[in-house]
């Protein structure tokens, strides 16, 4: 997938935001939209308006489902068979783009023969989504002009989101679905500046653009740009930092802008690992629950405080200004950043945010005909490689990265943690509307914590009888990690035996409880699968606001 994967590797979406106006079928699976992305949800909802079909597939029935024309109920984690049988149906039903695939694409031959086993009945029983609804999403995303596929965590927070991904491109791949405006395979990205930062090489193996650490030419061009010497190994992921800490063989971590002991799987395996440090700095707007554990803390200055820009899901670079001075100490990160490095030996050239990013401009071919003043009143989109460019709205017009897109063949592989007679929930977790995170942010403001002041768990009306649970009781949740204590919302959104806890609440961590398991290949945990047990919480306190943590048999740090 080397090609395809190295664009969706960086997470950016194909294709533009205005262009979602004129897709003719919506494919939205994993994401909800309404909720996390709302000013992207309004223009689905535009395109529904002028006729568009939406499918959505989602184990929620989340806000969309209300406009969609198909909604599949997946059983969490078993997103591969879904799309492998919409797959299959779409081969058999002759609707693939051959001409596509021909000039296009290698390896269709072991990926077509790869579908076989994957008939709607046999998926069907392991996504329990209804044979037929499986051929009509087939036959709705197979014969429409301008599909596109929208994606986040649902798809990929699993042991196999690289697999799942890897599906979701097959499916645009053997459609030809892609370099068409109106079209292409759309990871919506979660934060303002996400995307900038994975631009800039916030990743272990690259440096800024993309450019892998391990190959000797990039090397060279970046030592001679920095005039340091550089390593040519790639570095740890998040991820991995923990368990190397926990190992005694990571001895200091600096962090910036991340609440891990709150964000991270298995909370409490987290924080021992923090603890084990021999040097932890957190530099943070607020003193969170991570910076509680740090030897030293770097106040930073926020967004409003401080000059840049900032690259938005369609890649986007856009300006942002300072509106306000930055409170006390508080510093603008880079300036932090400058300094830290003056004072261990290293004095940078480049001091205002004007100068890094033409230092950047010349360093990434893909943004090398970006300036300030090009980008003065309205943002433009990458790759823009020469001064006269226009910037790029949709991806692959002109074909791959690496000449032919790369067919994978994926099988379906079952989440690491099923549930059993102990613990006999599926726990899947996630957004909300009104909150952000951690809360780091957002909980500190009155009038979100009015709408959505606490934290819940959401169980099916069939489960909640069984149990004879009544809605907004205390409930215990545990899982081989943790247990937390969190009212009971009873509600239609999963399906029985699925249960969904939004992690924003520090009093009652979803992480406590998750699965710190990761994708072997891009190392992201499995947030959206867990086993958990509910019971009555009688006798247990509860104090909104406290953070309380609590193991059980298996946390890993036991
Ligand atoms: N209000 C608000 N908006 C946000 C954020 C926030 O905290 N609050 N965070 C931002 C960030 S950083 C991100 S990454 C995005 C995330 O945006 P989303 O990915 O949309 O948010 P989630 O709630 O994590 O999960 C999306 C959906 O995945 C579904 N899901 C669960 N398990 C599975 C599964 O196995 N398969 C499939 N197909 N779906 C499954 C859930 O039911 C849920 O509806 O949101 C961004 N926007
Ligand atoms: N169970 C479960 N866990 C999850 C997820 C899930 O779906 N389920 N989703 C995962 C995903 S997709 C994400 S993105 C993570 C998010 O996890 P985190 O990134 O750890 O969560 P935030 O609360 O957004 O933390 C960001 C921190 O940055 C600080 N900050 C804000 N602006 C600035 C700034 O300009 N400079 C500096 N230095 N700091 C700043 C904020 O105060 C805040 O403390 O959570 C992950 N964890
Ligand atoms: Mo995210």
């Amino acid at each position: 997938m080397a090609g395809l994967a190295t664009v969706f590797g960086s997470g950016a979406m194909t294709n533009s935001i205005p262009e979602i106006e004129n897709n003719d079928v919506i494919f939205v699976i994993g994401s909800n939209t309404t909720e996390t992305h709302p000013i992207i949800a309004l223009r689905m909802k535009k395109a529904f308006r002028k006729g568009a079909k939406i499918i959505v597939a989602d184990p929620r029935k989340i806000n969309l489902v209300r406009f969609s024309e198909l909604w599949m109920q997946q059983r969490p984690g078993t997103d591969v068979a879904l799309l492998n049988a919409i797959m299959h149906v779409i081969l058999k039903e002759k609707l693939i783009d051959k001409k596509f695939i021909e000039e296009n694409t290698e390896g269709f031959e072991a990926f077509r023969k790869s579908l076989a086993e994957y008939s709607p009945e046999k998926a069907e029983k392991i996504t329990g989504v209804p044979k037929k609804d499986i051929i009509a999403a087939a036959r709705l995303y197979g014969k429409a002009n301008n599909p596109a596929i929208y994606y986040t965590m649902g798809i990929t927070q699993h042991s196999h989101g690289t697999q799942n991904v890897f599906a979701i491109a097959n499916l645009a791949l053997m459609t030809g679905n892609l370099g068409r405006e109106s079209t292409g395979v759309n990871p919506l990205r979660g934060q303002n500046n996400v995307q900038g930062a994975t631009d800039m090489g916030c990743i272990p193996n690259q440096y800024p653009g993309y450019q892998k650490v391990d190959i000797k030419d990039i090397q060279e061009k970046f030592e001679t740009a920095w005039g340091v010497p550089l390593s040519d190994k790639p570095g740890l992921t998040a991820t991995e930092m923990i368990e190397e800490a926990i190992k005694g063989n990571l001895k200091s971590l600096y962090i910036m802008g991340e609440n891990p002991a709150v964000s991270d799987p298995d909370i409490n395996h987290t924080v021992e690992a923090l603890k084990k440090l021999d040097l932890l700095i957190v530099q943070d707007i607020f003193l969170t629950e991570t910076a509680q554990l740090a030897d030293v803390v770097l106040p930073a200055a926020c967004f409003a405080e401080k000059d840049g820009t900032f690259t938005n899901t369609e890649r986007r670079l856009q300006r942002v200004r300072q509106a306000v001075t930055p409170p006390g100490d508080a510093r603008e990160d880079h300036s932090v950043l400058l300094e830290l490095s003056r004072r261990m030996g290293h004095a940078m050239n480049n001091q205002s945010p004007e100068e890094i990013f033409r230092e950047i401009c010349s360093i990434w071919p893909a943004v090398a005909g970006i300036t300030y003043d090009r980008i003065d009143s309205w943002g433009i989109q990458w790759p823009c490689p020469t001064p006269d460019h226009p910037g790029t709205p949709y991806l692959f017009k002109q074909g791959f990265p690496r000449g032919k897109a790369l067919f994978s063949t994926v099988h379906y592989e079952q989440s690491r943690e099923l549930p059993d007679k102990k613990y006999p929930f599926v726990l899947t977790t996630g957004r909300q509307l009104f909150q952000y995170h951690t809360g780091s942010m957002t909980r500190r403001v009155s009038e979100l914590d009015q709408v959505a002041p606490h934290a819940y768990v959401e169980i099916n009306p069939d489960d909640a009888e069984k149990l004879k649970i009544k809605n907004e009781e205390m409930l215990k949740v545990s899982s081989r990690r943790g247990e937390i204590l969190i009212q009971a919302l009873i509600s239609e959104r999963p399906s029985k035996g699925v249960v969904f806890i939004p992690f924003h609440y520090k009093e009652a961590a979803a992480n406590i409880l998750t699965n710190p398991e990761l994708d072997p290949i891009c190392k992201i945990p499995e947030l959206k699968v867990c086993a958990v047990r509910i019971e009555s919480a009688k006798g247990e306190k509860y104090e909104k606001g406290v953070r309380r943590i609590k193991k059980t048999e298996k946390s890993t740090s036991v």
